[in-house]
């Protein structure tokens, strides 16, 4: 018998923008958070924040793309999408993808309550319950390390990431708190009107590093998952000899170990080690990463839906790393909005490829006040929300607690003075 189908009346949207507003301020962070008005009611939101540049992605939004968005129809988000990439001349940059970023989330919050599904029902439906994220311990020294650690384990989380004050090392450096004691969620403090100075010393820190990982897995033992962040410093080599020594204590992943300007110095690390590599933090688009996938170079990819471009660009770049094994670690510093956040907890409730979540926002009152969210967190696992949309909201009058306050990344220098990687 031959099946006959009845041509059903084409669903095509006559919504339109009617209007965009950026807000920049929020608890502690410079959030950028787009909002995008439709004609029938329905509004999306957009996570635009770049750490310490903030102002420009807001004028970038308000200068350039809000004025055509207007009117333009928000089911439209691939095209948008394409619209501002190529007409912008100029592409990628991390101002502009973070900018664009922030549009294609809105649209595909719009889209999603349009459809009154969650996200990552658009995505292809889930792929896990829980995905698992990562908290940051720190130690001014290795005995506050040791508590900060046992700090997360007692709430529950499977995966930590340690980072350690450097005896001998004349200022703390990246992602360690410089008061002693336990830190529970430990924020850099990025504030003031120039950037702060640190010194580095990478002998010292090759030198401790794999003591203070002994330690750690002495006390802890193999099951829970330990996470570094080497933050760029290393040269090629230093990185290939850190990476083989650190192999023993089997890290979850070893991150940035060198810049990744230079992509083959990734090849002279891998002759060497083993040890899984994450990178990407960084980067803005496919094409800073698209060789160290196919090449196999890393093992997980680090980009964030904000300064990547968002989700349509985000989401292809996660299928292109399933292919070659390689799997998702999106950059979660608390830098990021709940908005972002949230995208990325869409795509990693779908993605056949996901590997960790790097989380820091949940759990201040502040914060929740500003993005009330149906998200939870329990025993380190992020369980999205099964509202209609991103599940995250914006209160606008919690809002107008908030302002633009100045803030710059450190710099890192040699003890000679010399100017290094932060
Ligand atoms: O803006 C820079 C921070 O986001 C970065 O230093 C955080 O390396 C980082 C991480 O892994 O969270
Ligand atoms: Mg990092």
């Amino acid at each position: 018998m031959i099946a006959v189908r009845k041509q059903e009346e084409a669903v095509e949207s006559t919504m339109k923008i009617t209007k965009a507003e950026v807000f920049v301020g929020g608890p502690g962070k410079n959030y950028v958070t787009l909002k995008i008005m439709t004609d029938e009611g329905i509004y999306g939101l957009g996570d635009a924040t770049l750490n310490n540049r903030e102002t420009l992605p807001a004028a970038y939004l308000v200068d350039y793309l809000i004025p055509c968005l207007i009117g333009k129809d928000p089911c439209n988000s691939e095209d948008l999408w394409q619209y501002f990439y190529r007409g912008a001349y100029f592409r990628r940059g991390p101002i502009a993808m973070a900018a664009f970023g922030a549009i294609d989330m809105a649209l595909w919050d719009i889209k999603a309550k349009m459809a009154g599904m969650p996200l990552y029902q658009l995505f292809g439906g889930k792929s896990r319950d829980g995905a698992m994220v990562y908290a940051h311990a720190t130690g001014a020294d290795i005995d506050d390390l040791i508590d900060s650690v046992a700090n997360y384990v007692d709430k529950g989380y499977k995966a930590v990431r340690v980072q350690c004050g450097i005896p001998g090392m004349p200022s703390s450096s990246y992602g360690v708190s410089e008061t002693r004691g336990t830190v529970d969620n430990y924020i850099t403090d990025f504030s003031g009107s120039v950037p702060n100075e640190e010194i580095w010393d990478s002998e010292k820190y090759m030198r401790y590093m794999p003591e203070a990982m002994d330690k750690l897995r002495d006390t802890f033992g193999f099951e829970l998952k330990l996470l570094h962040d080497v933050h760029h410093r290393l040269l090629p080599r230093e990185a290939a000899q850190f990476a083989r020594e650190m192999e023993q204590y089997r890290l979850f992943w070893l991150e940035d170990p060198t810049p990744a300007e230079n992509q083959d110095a990734l090849r002279l690390l891998r002759q060497h080690s083993t040890i899984p590599i994450a990178i990407g933090e960084v980067f803005n688009s496919v094409w800073d990463c698209n060789k160290l996938i196919e090449d196999e170079l890393i093992d997980f990819i680090r980009v964030a839906v904000t300064y990547a471009g968002g989700i349509t660009p985000v989401k292809r770049l996660v299928d292109l790393a399933g292919m070659h094994n390689v799997r998702t670690g999106f950059h979660g510093a608390p830098s990021h909005s709940p908005i972002s956040m949230a995208a990325q907890g869409h795509l990693n409730a779908w993605a056949p490829n996901f590997g960790i979540q790097e989380y820091l926002v949940l759990g201040t009152p502040e914060c929740d006040a500003l993005f009330p969210s149906s998200h939870t967190m329990t025993d380190g696992l992020f369980h999205v929300s099964d509202e209609p949309g991103l599940g995250v909201d914006f209160d606008e009058n919690e809002a107008k607690r908030y302002s633009y306050v100045q803030g710059f990344h450190p710099v890192a220098r040699l003890e000679d003075g010399t100017l290094w990687n932060y």
